[in-house]
């Protein structure tokens, strides 16, 4: 069987078995790269005066690591300039906040090239290749200029937006010709894959060929949608434990005659922070009775802290929190709690399943794992409720969630109302309805599926999955 090579930004392998602090988008990587005996490259996530293109190479937990260090320069304009300061923010359609500038452009060209020739003596002629997320999509073009003729496959972890919002970069032709030079390009949703077809449609005269294929720029390739799911197999253990329980255990305990609302986000402008804690203080406002009986418990870990926008953002979240905090508390009852830091995934676990209800909130979002473990962490018995944005893209298929605008504090404020007031029965028929979506599109069928579709010979019609 042909080897896999997974490439990404960043690269962190568990540690070894049991190891809680590795998002589960890792842990499945990792698996798949022991099951293909494979290579996964990456940023080291360490910056040098010069760019050597030297190769760390280590084995961690069966997996083979290989990472090569930036200079300061490209740091500051691959990844904290075009890529954070670029693509994510017009991506989650933020205009407002995104910078167009030419020398962020110019290094992440620079970086992916980079990468391409770094990587290269690594790749044999049966490998597939599998580059991950908006930092890195020239990379299958950097990498044809250099003779390689592998399968090469890209996913995108965040919304691919609209055509108008994609032709307000000054050199939009060059990114998107780039994703011709790939064989299967996956998007989160079908909706994105739409977007991605009404550009090279309508902005680039591109033709959708007999056997589903796109054609552009004398090119071609295939888009279709994969909706990434968590691993479920791996959440139904790590919320049993010993962690999760305890967790769990303290936190009803000093609950009793309180109902407790979870949010868990990085901090981040797109994830709908602010217009949250609105909707909760209208909810407050509206519900005196709730008042000194609900709580939020808002996880919200420090996120790309060197750009500008997230340092407002944080301020802005601050004061928000001091002014709901100081209008509602009493001596021993605080409306919310705020937590700028991370935890370890089965502590997550305890914390969702001890949680009333869920506010999943973004006002953009590729998926949102979120929102799924917050579902495989509940118990049939007792389940709590999800709330979801529409605008995420697990909103496509967790239609059992109560699915909300986050632009509007009277239906946060609403659908609080009825998730905490909801009969078991309802509950548990909405639980048991996510959950079958939760545990079938897990992250295992999620990578199977997209590394068997790369591995075809012959392509098939785009898939349509929506549910
Ligand atoms: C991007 C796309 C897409 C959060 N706090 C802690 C913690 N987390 C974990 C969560 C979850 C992950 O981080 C966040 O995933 P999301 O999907 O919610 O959001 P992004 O980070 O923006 O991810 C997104 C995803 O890629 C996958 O394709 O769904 O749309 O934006 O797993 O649990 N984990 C730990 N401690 C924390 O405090 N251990």
């Amino acid at each position: 069987m042909s080897r896999l090579i997974v490439v990404s930004n960043r690269v962190n392998p568990p540690t070894g078995k049991g190891d809680e602090s590795v998002g589960g988008l890792a842990m499945a990587l990792a698996a798949a790269l022991r099951e293909y005996s494979g290579i996964w490259f990456g940023w080291s996530g360490k910056t040098t005066t010069e760019f050597t293109g030297q190769l760390n190479m280590q084995k961690a937990d069966g997996v083979t690591v290989a990472t090569v260090d930036l200079e300061e320069g490209d740091y500051q304009e691959y990844y904290n300039g075009y890529a954070n300061k670029t693509l994510w923010p017009l991506f989650h359609y933020r205009v407002d906040l995104t910078a167009y500038d030419r020398s962020f452009g110019e290094g992440y060209d620079r970086v992916n090239r980079r990468f391409a020739q770094t990587l290269l003596p690594l790749i044999e002629p049966d490998d597939i290749i599998w580059v991950h997320d908006y930092h890195l999509i020239p990379m299958a073009r950097e990498l044809r200029r250099l003779g390689v003729t592998n399968r090469i496959g890209f996913f995108l972890h965040i919304p691919w937006p609209a055509h108008q919002l994609v032709v307000t970069l000054p050199r939009h032709r060059p990114l998107v010709e780039a994703l011709f030079h790939y064989d299967l390009v996956g998007f989160q949703t079908e909706e994105s894959v739409q977007a991605f077809e009404g550009y090279v449609f309508n902005e680039v005269g591109g033709e959708r060929t007999e056997d589903g294929r796109l054609t552009a720029f004398g090119q071609v390739t295939r888009a279709a949608a994969f909706p990434i799911g968590i691993d479920a197999e791996d959440f139904a253990r790590i919320k049993e434990s010993p962690r999760a329980t305890r967790v769990y255990d303290r936190l009803m305990a000093h609950s009793v005659f309180r109902k407790m609302v979870v949010g868990v986000d990085r901090l981040d402008y797109s994830k709908g922070l602010e217009e949250r804690l609105i909707g909760f203080e209208r909810f407050l406002h509206d519900n005196p009775q709730a008042r000194r009986e609900v709580m939020l418990l808002q996880i919200a870990p420090i996120s790309r802290d060197e750009v500008e926008a997230y340092q407002d953002l944080r301020g802005r979240l601050d004061g928000l929190i001091g002014r709901i905090n100081g209008a509602y508390a009493d001596m021993d009852y605080n409306p919310i709690r705020y937590l700028n830091r991370s935890y370890r995934r089965d502590e997550l676990a305890g914390v969702y399943r001890a949680s009333k209800a869920a506010l999943v909130t973004p006002l953009r979002d590729g998926m949102n794992l979120v929102a799924k473990e917050y579902v495989a962490s509940q118990t049939p018995y007792d389940p709590g409720v999800l709330i979801l944005s529409r605008f995420a893209g697990a909103a496509r298929q967790m239609k059992e969630a109560l699915i909300i605008n986050p632009n509007s504090p009277e239906e946060i404020s609403d659908a609080l109302t009825r998730a905490l007031n909801m009969d078991i029965d309802e509950r548990r028929r909405r639980f048991e309805s996510l959950m079958d979506n939760v545990t079938r599109q897990d992250v295992t069928a999620w990578r199977d599926d997209f590394v068997a579709q790369l591995r075809e010979p012959t392509p098939t019609p785009a898939l349509t999955r929506q549910d």
